[in-house]
């Protein structure tokens, strides 16, 4: 008989599953869904249903190395720990002796969502060090700066609640791709005569099933959300009642949508003016409707204030009183941790005597080839593979492949970003070490024990850094703390969200429930976390601009780059983390065309394209799905550079330009051409 094992699923997910593995004779036999989990309710998705595949892969890195050829190559011979820790030590010492320790840069992002090996013992070695900050922005800090306006607070409806809704919009949101466990709610919400629509430029598989779906041109989210407004003011749909007691400036907010009536909208969005008006006119009218917003919306020049404008819809009608009303972009501000306890920023006074230079992550290419300021000569990678995911790649390459640059990367795999390391370093996977896990789909804080042995000689990223800590010689205590300390410090907030929750219950039960009221309602009345306590409607950037790159954006590129390029996520990987299985490879080959964007360039479905703009040019393959308007093309992402052709993926076209707020990258705002490159 198997011995079943609790874990939980640590991939940058908003599900956060909680996970049962068979064990057998110290061998992971099957992974699966815990069926008690309230939200993800026993069932995986596809990709981590084969997680095992990953985790006895020929390919896992299980020891120490070092780099024996060009950067970049991928030649590489193993060293023991001892060698590996002190080659880091002295380089990393060397370069604070000569460039001062700013010269030194963490680079990291979810590759897992763990609190503890995502930003516990490295952020405590970096503070104490003085390295460079990172702003960790890749993913979602345009739409947190947006609800932070609209809401103060960056949470939610919870997901149980959209079993009872009537009306549900998924607002550039492929929930059946990269949220898969809201779709069971959905169902059971349309079993009971729910509506589903759609609000996406391109129909995946999310789009397919939906009611209705909007394909709006993308970057256009702020002119919709501003033209819905107008009609649901301009019939008295809005819940006056709800904007008179918890928002202010709805006056100047019925004057400014003023001048977003549908014709306008639809011009904008590509959608018919009727169509605004049904949809606005059914969104006030439905009795509990709820969006689920995703971060597909703000990854565009004008992302955040498009997020903070659909943030404020619930509001406008009230929405928010009700179960299965309201909105849900994330959850995880209603975990409130210590981190400052946890990540101890403070230790920068030891090193600097001030705060450490702030270095935005989505501008890797240009910090590495072109900072201001003193050069950044060492560079420590971890649960993230910047050579795939980051904008403006062949900058990014470029700053990798310079000689002068000392780069350390812990991984599970060689990716193109450990292939332009100086020392890689083998780090263990979700299975194999401790941590405490939040979530940005729902309310359930997890905690994870290993539940497998560990292959070769990998370590944690905590272990990892407490060792090079020890090396560098920080003598200070927090760098000896267990795992179950650095937890208890997490829960130790004293925040009322977190009472009750303790190591031990976590211990007994895996998953618990934030402590909240039954059902959440965040804003039935009032609440916000804005300085006012209410949800302010008006805000001077709440006027529509097209992105710089789009249809209505830079003529003159347009007339050269013709296409709008949305690179979103693959349905069955995540990000580049699965980018060394063949299908993955496969899946992420393809760009998505119009049939009559193909005709027009003489390119028939299967043919090699070449997709190109200013910073770069990619080769893949022509796909004529019916996913995409005229006008737009998708790539989905992200495949692994060296797997590509010339070994360009997809994020040579995408540009280093920065949201409006929070300063998101601008993936989804990217004009290109395309032509054929063979069959
Ligand atoms: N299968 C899978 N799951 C994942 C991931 C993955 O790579 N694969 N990645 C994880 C991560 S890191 C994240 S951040 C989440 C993201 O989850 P999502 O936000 O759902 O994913 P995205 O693909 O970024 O974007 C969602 C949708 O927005 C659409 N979109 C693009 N531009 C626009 C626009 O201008 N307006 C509108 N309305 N829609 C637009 C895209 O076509 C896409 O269908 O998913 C997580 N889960
Ligand atoms: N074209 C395009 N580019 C994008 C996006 C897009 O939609 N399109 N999405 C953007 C978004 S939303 C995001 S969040 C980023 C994601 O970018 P990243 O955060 O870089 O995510 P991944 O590409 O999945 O890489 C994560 C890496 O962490 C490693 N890892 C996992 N667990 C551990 C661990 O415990 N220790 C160590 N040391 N390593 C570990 C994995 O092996 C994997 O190689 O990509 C962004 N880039
Ligand atoms: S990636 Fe997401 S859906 Fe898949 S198992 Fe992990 S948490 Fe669940
Ligand atoms: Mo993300």
């Amino acid at each position: 008989m198997p011995e079943v094992r609790h874990s939980a699923c640590a991939l940058d997910c908003p599900d956060a599953c909680g996970l049962l593995i068979n064990v057998e004779g110290g061998t992971g036999s099957r992974l699966r869904g815990n069926p008690d989990h309230p939200v993800t309710r026993g069932f995986l998705c596809g990709k981590v249903a084969r997680y095992l595949e990953r985790e006895y892969s020929p390919e896992r890195l299980l020891y120490p190395s070092k780099r024996t050829g060009a950067k970049g190559e991928g030649s590489f011979e193993r060293i023991s720990w001892g060698e590996a820790l002190d080659t880091i030590a002295v380089r990393l010492k060397g370069v604070a002796a000569r460039y001062g320790p700013e010269a030194i840069l963490p680079y990291s992002y979810a590759g897992t969502m763990g609190y503890l090996q995502g930003s516990s013992m490295d952020r405590r070695f970096f503070h104490r060090l003085g390295a460079s900050r990172l702003d960790r922005t890749i993913c979602s800090a345009a739409g947190a700066a947006g609800m932070t306006q609209a809401l103060g607070w960056r949470y939610g409806t919870e997901p149980e609640q959209f079993r009872d809704s009537k009306l549900i919009l998924a607002w550039g949101a492929n929930i059946l791709g990269t949220n898969v466990h809201l779709w069971p709610f959905i169902l059971e919400a349309r079993r009971k005569g729910a509506r589903f629509y759609v609000i996406d430029p391109v129909l995946n598989r999310t789009g397919r099933l939906a009611d209705k779906h909007f394909p709006v041109h993308p970057g256009s989210d702020l002119a919709l959300a501003l033209g819905l407004m107008h009609v649901i003011i301009g019939e008295g749909l809005h819940d006056s009642d709800y904007i008179n007691r918890y928002t202010t400036g709805f006056e100047k907010l019925r004057e400014r949508v003023r001048h977003y009536p549908p014709e306008r909208v639809a011009a904008l969005t590509g959608l018919a003016a009727a169509e605004i008006v049904q949809l606005a006119r059914e969104y006030a009218a439905t009795r509990p409707a709820v969006i689920r917003l995703n971060y597909g919306v703000q990854r565009t020049d004008r992302g955040a204030s498009a997020v903070q404008a659909i943030a404020l819809l619930p509001a406008l009608t009230g929405s928010w009183r009700e179960p299965g009303g309201g909105l849900q972009l994330s959850t995880s501000h209603a975990f409130h941790v210590n981190r400052t306890g946890l990540q101890m920023a403070e230790l920068q006074q030891k090193a600097l005597g001030r705060e450490a230079r702030l270095i935005n992550m989505s501008e890797l290419g240009r910090a590495l080839t072109q900072i201001d300021g003193p050069p950044v000569k060492a560079l420590v990678v971890y649960d993230s593979n910047p050579a795939a995911i980051a904008p403006n790649q062949n900058a990014v390459h470029r700053g990798l492949r310079r000689e002068d640059l000392f780069t350390v990367v812990l991984e599970q795999f060689q990716t193109d970003t450990a292939d332009y390391a100086d020392v890689v370093l083998p780090a263990t996977t979700f299975l194999e070490h401790t941590d405490l896990y939040f979530a940005y789909g729902h309310y359930y804080m997890q905690l994870a024990r290993p539940v497998l042995p560990r292959p070769g000689e990998v370590k944690s990223n905590v272990e990892i850094f407490r060792l090079l800590a020890e090396r560098m010689g920080f003598e200070d205590a927090c760098f000896v703390e267990s795992e179950d300390e650095m937890i208890r410090t997490l829960l130790g907030s004293g925040h009322p969200f977190l009472e009750g929750i303790t190591l031990e219950r976590l211990e007994r039960e895996h998953f618990v429930r934030l402590n909240l009221p039954r059902p959440f309602l965040p804003f039935a009345s009032g609440g916000f976390g804005t300085p006012s306590g209410r949800c302010d409607l008006d805000h001077d950037n709440l006027e529509y601009t097209p992105p710089a790159e789009s249809r209505f954006g830079d003529a003159e590129l347009r007339r050269r780059y013709p296409l709008e390029l949305v690179p979103a996520k693959n349905d069955d990987s995540l990000n580049s983390t699965f980018g060394h299985r063949p299908d993955t490879d496969w899946q992420t080959s393809w760009l998505e065309m119009s049939a009559a964007d193909a005709e027009a360039r003489e390119i028939r479905d299967g043919d090699q394209v070449r997709v190109f703009n200013d910073r770069g040019s990619c080769v893949l393959r022509a796909r004529l799905a019916g996913t995409v308007q005229a006008g737009v093309v998708r790539a989905p992402s992200t495949r692994w550079p060296k797997k590509s052709p010339a070994r360009k993926g997809v994020n040579v076209l995408t540009s280093e330009r920065l949201t409006d707020m929070g300063g998101g990258p601008t993936f989804f705002a990217c004009l290109v051409q395309v032509e054929r490159a063979g069959d």
